[in-house]
């Protein structure tokens, strides 16, 4: 960049309240753009030294009337979030103060920011990757401790590591291939090699689409599903998860009929916890219905939450239940209940039929004992199921939409050399491969694409 990127290349500037308006201590007024010293100068008569915060008075410029006592900081281009000279005024907070300050700063010459439109600066600026970018967005959406550690991951960058050795790739790929072009009678034909680095390539692709679908999936909540038969307690432990009355809980066998769902966050991850109706061989119409939907909560879960009675022994309904879990060789947790009442439940049995290593827990859902082992329990049980977090994956479904777009030509330049289609051929998918990973990092863009992109930020980020 060097010295030419302080002048950028916007000429109009931008202004927004970059906090929620609303009764609160501090508000903070954002201006960017090449007019900013001007109006820093119109409102506080003054000049301010970069990145040094200064209690200024704001005037409006045209009564001389006094407005707020506000800390000003002025960056100067192209130290800045924008790369642009920028101001951001904390004045105080609440409805007035804010929107008038800001309109000040309207009438002296800048114009209302779009959503997004200061990251967006930053980005053309060359400040942010547009994965960072909407990092950016994913930091201020993030609901739990696991969002934000996905957002933060994205926004310090640590995508590129994992994206540039597949890019270098692929660009030496094409490189080869167009060796290959230029001097035809010197190549001896020998595709093998390029196949290998393209699967190779492929390998890589594939397996950052897995791990970021998979958060992608995570994020949005994880599966846990409360089965077992009638009257073990399901529904109570949901309520004990929910801490309120949530499921009607009786002792009548077969009370819950429908499955409930609700979002609860243990150990900084969204559960979406589904309780179910009791599985047992039904005879009634509507509580077969439950019980298909029982199993199908079941066939869908992360993770099943296995509760049996433990006043009671295993009998053919606990059997077949526990059969299907390992049939479907799901993570699950055993949850023993009523262990208020006399234990009877041969746990022993229940860990042979799980096979080796199977969690069980304990509890009495009536009197609130056990749970927090249980918790502990699922804790465990989630970190295994979701793994070290620590590695970048992507973070948004337009991100995993485009690296799809760029597998498949990786997928037809693969095709193309099996097939033993001429060279330029195979060369056009890498290339086309190439182009849709720049699309994704932000490397190559359109502006419909930023607009996309920004729409959905708040105005004043
Ligand atoms: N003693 C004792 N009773 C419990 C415990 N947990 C639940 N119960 C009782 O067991 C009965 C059934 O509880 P629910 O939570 O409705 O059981 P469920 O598994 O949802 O039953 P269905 O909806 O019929 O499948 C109720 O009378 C509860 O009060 C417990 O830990 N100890
Ligand atoms: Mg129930």
């Amino acid at each position: 960049m060097g010295m030419m990127s302080c002048k950028t290349l916007f000429e109009d500037t931008i202004a927004a309240i970059a906090t929620a308006l609303g009764k609160a201590a501090i508000a903070c007024v954002r201006v960017s753009g090449p007019q900013t010293r001007e109006i820093l100068r119109a409102l506080t008569n003054r000049e301010l030294e970069p990145r040094k915060a200064t209690l200024v008075p704001i005037f409006d410029p045209r009564t001389q009337e006094l407005l707020d006592r506000a800390i000003a900081i002025f960056y100067a281009s192209p130290e800045s979030y924008t790369g642009e000279d920028m101001v951001e005024f904390f004045t105080h907070g609440g409805f007035f103060v804010p929107q008038s300050v800001l309109k000040v700063v309207l009438e002296v010459g800048a114009r209302m920011a779009l959503p997004g439109e200061f990251t967006k600066r930053a980005l053309i600026n060359g400040k942010l990757s547009l994965t960072q970018a909407e990092a950016v967005e994913a930091l201020v959406e993030a609901k739990s401790s696991y969002q934000h550690k996905m957002a933060m991951n994205a926004l310090e960058g640590e995508l590129l590591p994992t994206l540039t050795p597949i890019r270098n790739a692929l660009i030496q790929i094409a490189a080869a291939l167009n060796v290959e072009l230029d001097y035809p009678e010197e190549v001896t034909n020998d595709t093998t090699q390029l196949l290998e680095e393209l699967e190779k390539v492929r390998e890589r692709v594939e397996a950052l689409l897995r791990a970021s679908e998979r958060t992608l999936k995570y994020q949005a909540g994880l599966e846990v599903v409360i089965a077992g038969k009638p009257n073990v307690g399901k529904s109570s432990l949901l309520n004990r998860f929910l801490e309120e009355d949530r499921a009607i809980v009786t002792e009548v066998p077969g009370t819950t009929r429908d499955t409930i769902t609700e979002l609860v966050e243990v150990g900084g991850m969204l559960l979406r916890i589904t309780d179910t109706a009791g599985i047992r061989k039904a005879t009634d119409r509507v509580e077969r219905i439950g019980v298909e939907r029982a199993l199908r909560a079941v066939g869908k879960a992360d993770l099943i939450l296995f509760v049996v009675d433990a006043s009671r022994s295993l009998d053919e309904d606990d059997h077949t239940i526990l059969k299907e879990i390992a049939r479907l060789d799901k993570p699950h947790l055993v949850v023993i209940n009523k262990i208020d009442v006399v234990e009877m439940v041969d746990t022993e049995a229940i860990r042979k039929e799980l096979g080796t290593d199977a969690h069980i827990v304990t509890i009495s859902a009536l009197r609130g004992e056990g749970l927090v082992e249980l918790e502990h329990h699922l804790k465990e049980t989630i970190k295994e199921l979701v793994g070290e977090t620590s590695g970048a994956t992507l973070i948004n479904q337009r991100q995993v939409g485009t690296l799809r777009r760029c597998l498949s030509s990786i997928y037809g330049g693969i095709d193309a050399l099996k097939a033993g289609y001429p060279n330029d051929i195979v060369a056009m998918e890498v290339r086309q491969a190439i182009e849709t990973l720049d699309e994704l990092t932000g490397r190559n863009y359109t502006e419909d694409l930023l607009d996309t992109i920004f729409s959905t930020f708040c105005v004043g980020k």
